[in-house]
């Protein structure tokens, strides 16, 4: 495959937390590939469930990548991100020691009950007000969130710098973009002073290659805490994101 020439699609949108994490290895890996809008839950003609996509993901979620040579198309940030690691040979971030890689699979496992599900319950109550999601739903997320954060505090970053080992991984890329969201740089919806560890990865994390061009979404949706978001003004962030997205693939030609 020549990806100069074709280069690998990524469905989603910036805001997407899952879509970030593939956004995240790609340009980390300096990857070229191309952003196609999605629209999250929306059976329009550029949704997530309009049959054409559907064709591509049967779950109806982003991210979903395609590669246009074959026509090979992958959900789920967390196999979109380990085959992209095999296939490309990323063993710096996706290990071949077998119980390396092991240990960052089982992250990826418990990220999505744990992690995942806990900061939805955060930021979606904002982001997605039409969900209408019920306060004991938002509040087990965030008991649930908080068990997940003592884990990563007490166990995980206390044995490694990072999540599981002393170089970033799959793992850290999944987590943060969760777990970093919730900053008060970003969206500002939970106080984790109270977990050093996780602190200090968080300021860690913030310094690894393309940080900054994954994160500008937030930065333009800023705090959210005491008000939601008008429609307006995600639309701006997500497309303010994918303008400068673009203007730094550039650099990948
Ligand atoms: N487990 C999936 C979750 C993806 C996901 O929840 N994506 C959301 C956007 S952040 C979505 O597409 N929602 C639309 C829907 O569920 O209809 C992954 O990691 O890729």
């Amino acid at each position: 495959m020549n990806e100069l020439n074709k280069p690998l699609i990524l469905y989603g949108v910036p805001l997407s937390q899952p879509v970030r994490a593939v956004m995240w290895l790609l340009l980390m890996k300096r990857l070229p590939f191309r952003m196609v809008l999605i629209n999250p839950g929306s059976s329009g003609e550029n949704g997530s469930r309009h049959p054409t996509f559907l064709a591509k993901n049967p779950s109806g979620t982003i991210p979903c990548i395609e590669e246009p040579d074959s026509g090979f198309a992958l959900g789920e940030a967390h196999a979109i991100l380990s085959y992209l690691s095999r296939k490309h040979g990323w063993t710096d971030v996706y290990p071949e020691n077998d119980q390396l890689r092991a240990k960052i699979d089982w992250f990826l496992h418990y990220h999505h009950r744990n992690v995942r599900v806990a900061a939805l319950g955060l930021v979606a109550p904002k982001i997605r007000k039409d969900l209408d999601i019920a306060e004991s739903i938002q509040s087990d997320a965030r008991r649930t969130l908080n068990a997940a954060l003592k884990t990563l505090d007490c166990d995980l970053l206390t044995k490694n710098r990072y999540l599981v080992s002393d170089t970033v991984t799959l793992a850290d890329i999944a987590g943060y973009v969760e777990i970093g969201q919730l900053q008060p740089q970003f969206t500002n919806v939970l106080d984790m002073s109270s977990f050093p560890n996780v602190q200090r990865w968080l300021k860690d994390m913030a310094k690894v290659d393309a940080h900054d061009d994954v994160h500008v979404v937030l930065k333009e949706l800023g705090d959210i805490s005491v008000e939601a978001p008008s429609m307006d003004t995600i639309k701006r962030a997500n497309k303010k994101a994918l303008s400068q997205l673009n203007e730094r693939l550039l650099d990948f030609c």
